[in-house]
């Protein structure tokens, strides 16, 4: 199962011959010693150099999404993970997809939005390739990466399949066309098809927060732990989910923090609202924090 993450990457650079290609180098990540998560940055550069200092060199590293956006720093945040070549990976965010949606003439950026000087960056078409071309799940070794959560009616196989789906229709010429209904709150059914099939599987990978005792999720409720609605559950803690032998390995949830559980590891800590930027050293999980200035409010 883990050697569609390698032939996909080999044959991409084959083809584009964009970087130097080296089948070694994703051998070196498959086969790796050690990986390092690296929590929600948000485009906080400063930060994310802060803890790079604190990091090996060598060590691959896995960013869980929400590299981009609500920071100061999107553009040169995101060129600093593609100079690092075979050594990064990042896991598709909501913010990611805002993104591509916003290329594909599908979004609108807002206010709030710090990724319009990506969208017009003289070599956005190579930036929004290169996202594009990144993965809403990854495995190493026992550990699985998602943005936000595994929708709990997924088995950790579903849940491979589901994003495989997604991810060839990203990296396809139609990916344009296929974005073009990307926001909507579907919620997960075998049957869906088309763009709420799409949109199901894109908000079971990078939105969920909460969910019912059934594992149906409610999109509406952001809070913290303790101050939700008493019917709702973290979906990490839902009796039924499907995935709950498996350890996923997950951010977006700033106002959560740090989660250390035999299955369930969270690594946003809110570095973009005042909190701390996280790497975890893994499979040991050892963590690494550094504080972080405030760019701005985890509730606004
Ligand atoms: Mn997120």
């Amino acid at each position: 199962m883990q050697f569609w993450w390698l032939e996909y990457d080999a044959l991409k650079y084959i083809e584009t011959a964009r970087q130097t290609f080296s089948l070694t180098s994703f051998k070196t990540m498959q086969n790796a010693q050690n990986v390092t998560v690296i929590g929600d940055v948000h485009g906080c550069l400063p930060t994310l150099e802060a803890l790079l200092s604190q990091i090996p060199e060598d060590m691959p590293l896995i960013f869980i999404g929400d590299l981009i956006n609500r920071g100061p720093n999107s553009l040169k945040t995101l060129r600093r993970v593609i100079e690092m070549g075979s050594r990064a990976r990042l896991i598709l965010g909501n913010h990611e997809m805002h993104l591509l949606a916003s290329a594909a003439g599908a979004g609108k950026v807002n206010r709030r939005d710090t990724i319009e000087e990506i969208l017009s960056a003289p070599d956005a078409d190579d930036l929004i390739d290169w996202v594009r071309h990144q993965y809403l799940l990854l495995q190493w070794k026992e550990f699985t990466f998602v943005h936000a959560a595994l929708d709990p009616a997924w088995s950790l196989k579903e849940a491979v399949k589901l994003a495989n789906e997604v991810q060839s229709e990203l990296r396809s010429k139609q990916w344009k066309n296929y974005l073009k209904e990307m926001y909507g709150k579907d919620l997960w059914e075998k049957s869906l098809t088309g763009s709420a099939r799409m949109r199901a599987i894109l908000n079971g990978f990078t939105r969920i927060r909460f969910v019912d005792k059934k594992g149906v999720p409610d999109y509406k409720v952001k809070d913290a732990p303790g101050i939700n609605p008493p019917h709702l559950m973290p979906w990490f803690k839902c009796p039924v989910r499907k995935c709950s032998n498996d350890t996923i390995v997950f951010g977006h949830w700033s106002t959560l923090g740090f989660v250390n559980l035999p299955h369930a590891i969270a690594v946003d800590t809110g570095c973009v609202w005042g909190g701390a930027l996280s790497a975890l050293v893994l499979p040991e999980r050892r963590l690494i924090q550094v504080k972080a200035p405030q760019y701005c409010d985890p509730f606004a």
